[in-house]
């Protein structure tokens, strides 16, 4: 039986007594934020604010447009298009929580302005990602949680606070872990889940429109980039009961996509029943970006961590490669044995 809710610590109590007093406060998360690393960090300052505290959010780059309908997602700082507010608000803070990511590395430049900092400051991480880094005074981290967002909800009922919930912040909640359980339908979905949203509904969230602000916001070109996608890019490899898919720099610009246009494309493959891996591989400058998905048993974290510079969860996780594309599919082919050869390929073995 795995602990879906983590045990209220020592240290925990101890930072819930720190932020008796006003603090100021900055909320960090990951590049390429997704709506659960938004959705955490905005619902996380929302409570903080209730709570007496200065909070401000720092995203490493932009999130996609159909996280704009968030509340306060205006007031997120881009670091990447802000480096030097971003660090005077850092030098100030009093606190840094780290969300929806487990390693400095996982920030890329906003870490390296973190590690600058001389003033000291309380850390905290909030994840639920596998193998965190030791890098922060207080962890509230879970790799049986759906999401980041499902651990704020429990950072505020651990706290004793969930009475400082609203619409808001329930919507923000609500928005992430749909997200990060594909609306309810992977294995991290579990009974605790499912009893938060309904608890979260209760606040009076509009849950066919935020499914509708999350999904179904594209336009002609995406739509058209996917039929291009599946009728001229896709490629089997029955063996392994893999798919994959590329998307060039130059295709990109032709379909205009934007960052948001890519989000769920790697999944598509899965529809298929002989497949148990689908990795979408969208080349970008100097590097080439890597999503990793799979069905069932099948632990796409292994193969990410391993051989693809990545980690995340059994059934979704990134990784990257400094290979051209081209190669990087070539390896992505060799590893692929070795992979299946490995023992925790498949956790049903
Ligand atoms: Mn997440």
């Amino acid at each position: 039986m795995v602990t879906l809710v983590p045990e209220l610590t020592m240290e925990l109590t101890n930072l819930f007594n720190w932020l008796k007093q006003p603090r100021r406060i900055t909320l960090l998360t990951h590049v390429r934020p997704d709506g659960d690393a938004i959705g955490s960090a905005l619902a996380m300052k929302m409570y903080l604010e209730k709570k007496g505290h200065t909070a401000n959010v720092i995203a490493p780059d932009d999130f996609p447009d159909f996280l704009d309908w968030m509340p306060g997602s205006k007031q997120v700082y881009i670091h990447q298009r802000n480096r030097k507010t971003c660090f005077a608000i850092l030098t100030q803070s009093d606190a840094i929580f780290f969300l929806d990511f487990n390693a400095i590395k996982r920030i890329e430049a906003l870490g390296e302005d973190v590690m600058k900092l001389t003033r000291p400051y309380v850390s905290v991480m909030i994840d639920h990602h596998r193998e965190p880094d030791n890098f922060t005074d207080y962890r509230l981290w879970n790799d049986h949680a759906s999401s980041t967002a499902e651990l704020v909800y429990t950072f505020m009922e651990m706290a004793g606070d969930i009475h400082l919930l609203d619409q808001d912040m329930a919507a923000c909640i609500y928005a992430g872990i749909a997200l990060d359980t594909g609306i309810f339908q992977y294995s991290n979905t579990t009974a605790h889940v499912h009893a938060i949203a309904g608890k979260l509904m209760e606040y009076g969230i509009k849950v066919d429109r935020i499914h509708n602000d999350l999904y179904n916001q594209y336009g002609e070109n995406r739509i058209r980039f996917i039929g291009y996608l599946l009728s001229q890019k896709l490629q089997i490899i029955p063996a392994y009961r893999a798919a994959y898919m590329s998307i060039t720099m130059a295709e990109a610009e032709q379909y205009k996509l934007s960052i948001g246009d890519k989000e769920g494309i790697v999944n598509l493959p899965l529809a298929m029943k002989d497949i148990d891996i689908a990795v979408l591989f969208t080349e970008d400058k100097g590097k080439v970006k890597m999503s990793l998905r799979s069905k069932g048993d099948v632990n796409v974290e292994i193969l990410a961590r391993n051989f693809f510079n990545g980690g995340g969860h059994m059934n979704a996780s990134g990784g990257s490669s400094k290979q051209s594309l081209e190669d990087t599919i070539k390896t992505f082919e060799e590893v692929l044995p070795k992979f299946y050869a490995m023992p925790e390929a498949n956790t049903n073995q």
